[in-house]
């Protein structure tokens, strides 16, 4: 048997002692904090609005809720090719309009005529709902409601509102319990009122749990997981907390409410077709809302087949491309980094962890830095004109200010490329490009001690140069207040 000498059995013990001594305590959770369902939508980033129905057929926005159900004959329904599609460039999951403001229910409702039942489309006997649920369960995409308060097609919205919130509340009992999990309830706030609207949370809460429910009426106390972002071209404002009130406000009490961008790649809203918008436009989509603490709700409208037209599917995929060009190259991807501190001087939350790619750890600084700067040696000189910024949203939105500099050898000084304020799920920070061989993240101001998951630099050659001028890709619209829907 080997004998192992007292000196080197000290030397191992002691070395047991210090890493454990080491061995910091991760930062604790800082409320308001996602809900799981919350943090998973999040996770989504992109995901499809497919609004199809009356207007589909009529060419009108907001049909009349007088509309002859005839009307409704999509010749070629395929909601496999619309989840096809979805998977193929990225998206997450699919809000269908089951009604919209006119009333024509795409499910066969027992609460009323005005429905697929009436149609001429399979003889009465078609469901678009179920079409989808199924399509979607099939192909692994999630499912998603849009069901419209506003109603044009009773005459009892504002004559009856306790008649017209039972109905109300029967259709959504139907959508809720018969097809499936819905991950998403998609509500308008589009003239809506619906008398005692407690009751219609309460009710997606009881059927669909695990279902995300944007806020339609503002209703207060909030209750709803996801607020709209005040504008239809999917902008977020620059700083964007999903802390709500904010916490520059005196709020004495806040939740986890954060924002939901949506827009239209094509038609207005319903089919009506024009032809989609442009590449530039939908990655400048993407760099407003996903990139600024927010998802991306992309409306593509199905044309009168009932399918994504070629042009759109063509434009989908054009997007997935630009997408995994611009950010499946990461400059500072396994680089080496410096902080100013590291929690704990713990390796478990070094400046590295915000540069590898697992997405389960971050550096982190010691409770109350709230600081600190990252450096990172992009080893050589880069090109890029954009950095992507990511927070641990699952411990609290955390980051209030900071700015982001490049190293230029030639003055032998930090340059700023970007002064922003909050980070938390993603940001992205557009500049023209810039060369450098080091860049450098500087804290200045954060709730608590930042946990920084990401800390990216990208070469996006798809936009035009236009977008990564500081008025383009700046750009904020200030919502009205309050948001109307
Ligand atoms: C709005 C509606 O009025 C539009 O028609 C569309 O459905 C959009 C998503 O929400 O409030």
């Amino acid at each position: 048997m080997k004998i192992i000498p007292p000196y080197k059995l000290f030397l191992s013990l002691s070395l047991l002692v210090s890493t454990s001594l080491n061995a910091a305590e991760p930062p604790k959770p800082l409320a308001p904090l996602p809900s799981p369902a919350q943090l998973a939508w999040q996770e989504d980033e992109l995901t499809l609005f497919t609004h199809f129905g009356m207007n589909t057929f009529t060419g009108r926005g907001t049909g009349l809720g007088t509309e002859d159900p005839k009307l409704f004959n999509p010749t070629d329904l395929d909601c496999n090719q619309w989840v096809r599609v979805a998977k193929e460039c990225g998206f997450k999951g699919i809000i269908l309009t089951a009604k919209h403001h006119d009333g024509f229910c795409l499910w066969p409702t027992a609460t009323t005529m005005h429905s697929v039942k009436s149609s001429t489309w399979k003889d009465g006997k078609g469901d678009v709902v179920r079409e989808l649920s199924d399509a979607c369960k099939a192909g692994g995409v999630k499912f998603g409601i849009y069901c419209s308060p506003w109603d044009r097609s009773v005459t009892n919205y504002d004559s009856d509102p306790p008649a017209y919130a039972k109905y109300y509340h029967e259709q959504l009992n139907e959508l809720l319990s018969n097809y499936g999990p819905v991950y998403e309830m998609w509500f308008d706030g589009n003239k809506a009122k619906v008398a005692d609207w407690p009751n219609i949370v309460s009710l997606v809460r009881k059927l669909q749990p695990n279902a995300v429910i944007k806020q339609g009426p503002r209703v207060d106390p909030v209750t709803e997981d996801v607020r709209w972002v005040g504008n239809e071209q999917a902008c977020a404002m620059l700083d964007n907390w999903s802390v709500y009130p904010s916490p520059s406000t005196e709020a004495s009490s806040q939740i986890w409410f954060p924002v939901e961008c949506d827009t239209m790649m094509i038609g207005h809203w319903f089919w009506d077709g024009t032809p989609p918008k442009d590449l530039a436009t939908l990655l400048n989509y993407y760099y407003t809302s996903v990139g600024r603490n927010s998802i991306l709700l992309l409306n593509v409208a199905p044309d009168k087949r009932g399918q994504f037209s070629d042009e759109s599917v063509k434009r989908l995929h054009e997007f997935h491309d630009a997408l995994q060009k611009i950010f499946g190259t990461d400059f500072a991807a396994g680089k080496s980094a410096v902080a100013s501190n590291v929690r704990g001087n713990d390796s478990t939350f070094a400046a590295s962890k915000a540069l590898d790619s697992d997405k389960s750890t971050y550096w982190a600084t010691d409770d109350g830095v709230t600081n600190a700067t990252l450096e990172v040696d992009l080893g050589g000189e880069q090109e890029f004109n954009v950095i992507r910024l990511e927070e641990m949203i699952n411990l609290g939105q955390r980051v209030a200010e900071y700015k982001v500099e490049a190293w230029n050898d030639g003055s032998k000084s930090w340059q700023e490329l970007n002064h922003g304020y909050t980070i938390g799920y993603r940001k992205l920070d557009r500049f023209p490009k810039v060369k450098a061989s080091k860049v450098r993240l500087t804290i200045l101001r954060a709730r608590a001690c930042p946990t920084i998951k990401s800390f990216g630099v990208h070469l996006d050659t798809v936009s035009p140069a236009e977008y990564f001028q500081p008025e383009k890709a700046n750009m904020e619209i200030k919502p009205k207040a309050p948001a109307k829907k």
